[in-house]
């Protein structure tokens, strides 16, 4: 009997990869003051049932990463994803890990130390192109989502801006698509999304963020006063 028979009906048709990440990765478990209360797997923090029962919330990152002509680069989501398959996101997101490097707190490096650790895995984007130094945390959000089925997030989530002109490959177990949008071509994809039209959807993170921030950010990307408005003291409960 071969093991694939064997996970036949457990989260069958899960992605191999995808699969074994949901219990390598170690998700760091905080409370609503983003103060750490624990540990999980990522398989156990983005399963519903388990967020409702025992309140789980994680701790995770969604970076937006702007070349020089002030344009965002998104991602939409490779079908293998166990969570928002295929939809339309900020450039790169996941968690850091209950690990030294990514649990230090001071100046949120080990945020942003994970964010340089999956820029390289999702996006093929090299360390040495996106320093840690580089990453300008502007705030934090808190939500919760359902995706399909038994799946969903809820997270406590450092948005993490960054302005590089950088070389990308995606690494296709991760990531479909990628491109870089200005305003007026990310307000087109919002409208599609909208209307439901050409099966374009975005994540609900991602239209939260676009919804109650960037685009006024954008301004301050472009003028070069992003530090102006870094506010890490407040948590945005969205
Ligand atoms: C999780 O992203 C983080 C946010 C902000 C939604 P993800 O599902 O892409 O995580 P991973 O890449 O680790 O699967
Ligand atoms: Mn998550």
């Amino acid at each position: 009997c071969s093991s694939s028979m064997v996970n036949a009906g457990v989260d069958s048709g899960m992605d191999d990869i995808q699969r074994r990440l949901m219990f390598e990765d170690e998700c760091i478990l905080v409370d609503e003051l983003d103060r750490i209360v624990g540990h999980d797997s990522k398989y156990n923090c983005h399963l519903m049932e388990k967020i409702e029962s025992e309140n789980l919330l994680h701790r995770a990152f969604s970076v937006f990463l702007f070349n020089s002509q002030y344009e965002l680069l998104i991602q939409q989501r490779s079908a293998t994803k166990v969570t928002f398959p295929l939809v339309w996101t900020n450039t790169c997101c996941s968690h850091p890990l209950y690990r030294g490097s990514e649990l230090i707190e001071k100046d949120h490096l080990g945020v942003r130390n994970a964010a340089q650790r999956k820029l390289f895995d999702e996006v093929g984007i090299k360390a040495e192109e996106v320093p840690v130094d580089e990453f300008i945390p502007l705030g934090r959000i808190l939500y919760k989502a359902p995706s399909d089925g038994k799946w969903g997030e809820h997270e406590l989530d450092y948005l993490l801006f960054i302005v590089r002109d950088v070389n990308f490959c995606p690494n296709p177990n991760e990531v479909a698509d990628a491109k870089y949008v200005n305003r007026s071509e990310l307000r087109e994809l919002l409208r599609k999304a909208d209307a439901n039209e050409s099966g374009i959807k975005l994540s609900p993170w991602f239209r939260l963020i676009v919804d109650n921030f960037l685009f006024k950010w954008w301004d301050n990307v472009e003028k070069g006063t992003l530090m102006d408005v870094a506010d890490m003291k407040t948590i945005h409960k969205l």
